[in-house]
């Protein structure tokens, strides 16, 4: 394999000033070829980079930041690196690392931010959210979702000791890949009413997320005239990035093999 990070670095290699979105790392130990795409990603993002986004899943699984291993101190001390080249780092939870809490967010150096927050791209207003409370066609999930974020639930499963939690993860992901089998693709799809409802409540012509692993722009109708839904891509094939300067909105994707 070749390591060369100067075809990384070609593409951050501009003076414009830029913001990067991620989402749907689902990094894992059993993954070694995304987390190394990843900190190469970490490693050659420039000095113009005002801040770097990550919109849920940079986890395949967490089950809480008691699950110290060698595997989640790497991915921490890579992410804190940032902080030398004065680059804020952001992160909103994601179906699979909603259990995240601030324990691991100060080690790693990033700061957790609401599920729906509005962010400020040069001028633009814009949603930015995992996405995953989008697909309300998946009732049985929105069920889920609700008691998941609830005060008590999490604090219920956070006290459990941590082998049990590791035996309830396994067993949940065997019984979620189960459930998806029988979701139609339009299910698992964000609800296009719901879009328009996020964007027009939180007065946004742009919403970012990621979550569908369908990275794209669309265009969206809004009472206040056109507006963009842009997706973010995931990790498993591919890195993928969303680099947002004054003028640009550019979905890059980062093929495993450049890295
Ligand atoms: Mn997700």
């Amino acid at each position: 394999m070749r390591s060369s990070s100067s075809n990384c670095k070609l593409l951050f290699s501009n003076m414009t000033r830029q913001t990067i979105f991620i989402a749907d790392l689902h990094l894992s130990a059993e993954r070694p070829d995304i987390t190394k795409c990843f900190r190469t990603f970490i490693e050659t993002i420039d000095d113009n980079t005002d801040a770097l986004y990550v919109l849920g899943d940079l986890f395949e699984v967490w089950i809480g930041d008691d699950d110290i291993n060698a595997f989640t101190n790497d991915i921490a001390a890579l992410i804190a690196s940032l902080e030398k080249k004065n680059i804020p780092v952001y992160f909103i939870h994601g179906n699979r690392d909603f259990l995240l809490r601030n324990r691991y967010a100060e080690r790693a150096k990033f700061n957790i931010l609401p599920q729906d927050t509005v962010v400020d791209l040069y001028g633009t207003r814009t949603l930015i959210m995992h996405g995953d409370q989008l697909c309300t066609q998946d009732v049985a999930y929105q069920n889920f979702r609700k008691k998941s974020r609830s005060w008590w639930w999490p604090r219920l499963v956070l006290s459990l000791p941590l082998f049990v939690r590791k035996k309830l993860a396994k067993k949940g992901r065997e019984v979620s890949k189960e459930n998806q089998r029988h979701l139609t693709q339009m299910i698992m799809d964000v609800t296009p009413s719901e879009v328009i409802k996020v964007m027009e409540d939180n007065d946004v012509r742009y919403l970012v997320h990621g979550h569908t692993h369908r990275p794209n722009k669309h265009q969206i109708e809004l009472k206040a005239g056109e507006g963009q839904r842009i997706v973010l891509g995931d990790w498993y094939e591919q890195g993928s990035y969303l680099k947002v300067t004054d003028t640009d909105w550019d979905l890059v994707s980062l093929p495993f093999k450049l890295i």
